[in-house]
């Protein structure tokens, strides 16, 4: 439609970069998702990675995959690219001699465990082994710059993908600022995250790129002065008019975030 998100215009109208391909831990032509809605598989539970936990797909978009344990509610549901390293096919898990696990807060007790296990894999769909593609190979270096633009996993809502610049670098590190959002969405991740793509990615998969906010964040200067308080737009998703086309990063001298594990001493 008219008013929809164009990185052309886009990078155009901020006189941005994208962030080359060769920056980023995917595969430069995403991969094909065959998986279909209610396929089980093999998933490490993300709450408690060391445990190899049965997941059914309840959703798909682009090349991830909307997961959900077996025997967890309906609150903890995860998003994993067909070539995520930590989902195989059902039975990979017994033939390196190792147990399925409950999921964290399984819903029953412990000692049903064996036979919810029973159950729920009679019968079941399970996702061939031929649909789990290989995670591609981590780039030798962290080559990001600051203000190159991407695309990213808001991972306060993970099934978005939003356009993000980077906002700093600190030797793996890098800081994924959300245009038009004032650093509330911002996250530090390592440089060969999987929840970050090239500009152009959700075009290639069909994942519904959002459209940057259209909160602008003005110079603290201004923004201090009575006549013109800090302004803060934010519309509802739904009515999101054309974006401002201001990236915040340009205008603000941000307070930025801390790499994890950083001291500040
Ligand atoms: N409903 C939320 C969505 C924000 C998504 C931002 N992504 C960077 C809100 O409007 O706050």
């Amino acid at each position: 439609s008219h008013d929809e998100f164009n990185w052309d215009d886009y990078l155009a109208e901020t006189g941005s970069v994208a962030a080359p391909l060769s920056c980023f831990r995917q595969s430069k032509i995403p991969p094909n998702n065959e998986f279909k809605v209610g396929m089980k598989l093999e998933a490490h539970d993300p709450r408690n990675v060391t445990s190899v936990c049965i997941a059914t797909v309840i959703g798909i978009t682009g090349a991830r995959l909307r997961l959900r344990l077996d025997g967890s509610d309906n609150k903890n549901d995860f998003w994993r690219l067909v070539d995520a390293s930590d989902i195989q096919p059902i039975g990979t898990c017994e033939k390196n001699g190792d147990m399925l696990q409950p999921p964290l807060g399984f819903r029953m007790n412990a000692s049903s465990w064996p036979m919810f296990l029973l159950r729920t894999l009679n019968g079941a769909e399970m996702a061939p082994a031929s649909f789990f593609r290989k995670e591609p190979p981590k780039p030798p270096r962290n080559e990001f710059k600051v203000g190159m633009k991407l695309e990213a996993v808001d991972k306060k809502n993970p099934y978005m993908i939003c356009p993000a610049t980077i906002g700093d670098c600190r030797g793996d590190d890098i800081f994924v600022t959300f245009d038009g959002w004032r650093g509330a969405f911002d996250y530090w991740c390592r440089y060969d995250s999987r929840d970050i793509f090239a500009v152009g990615w959700c075009g290639l998969t069909g994942d519904a790129l959002q459209s940057p906010g259209n909160s602008v964040s003005l110079p603290k200067s201004i923004s201090n002065t009575p006549v013109s308080p800090p302004k803060v737009i934010r519309n509802s998703m739904q009515s999101q008019p054309k974006p401002a086309f201001v990236p915040a990063q340009r205008i603000k001298k941000r307070s930025r975030g801390r790499p994890p594990g950083s001291s500040t001493a």
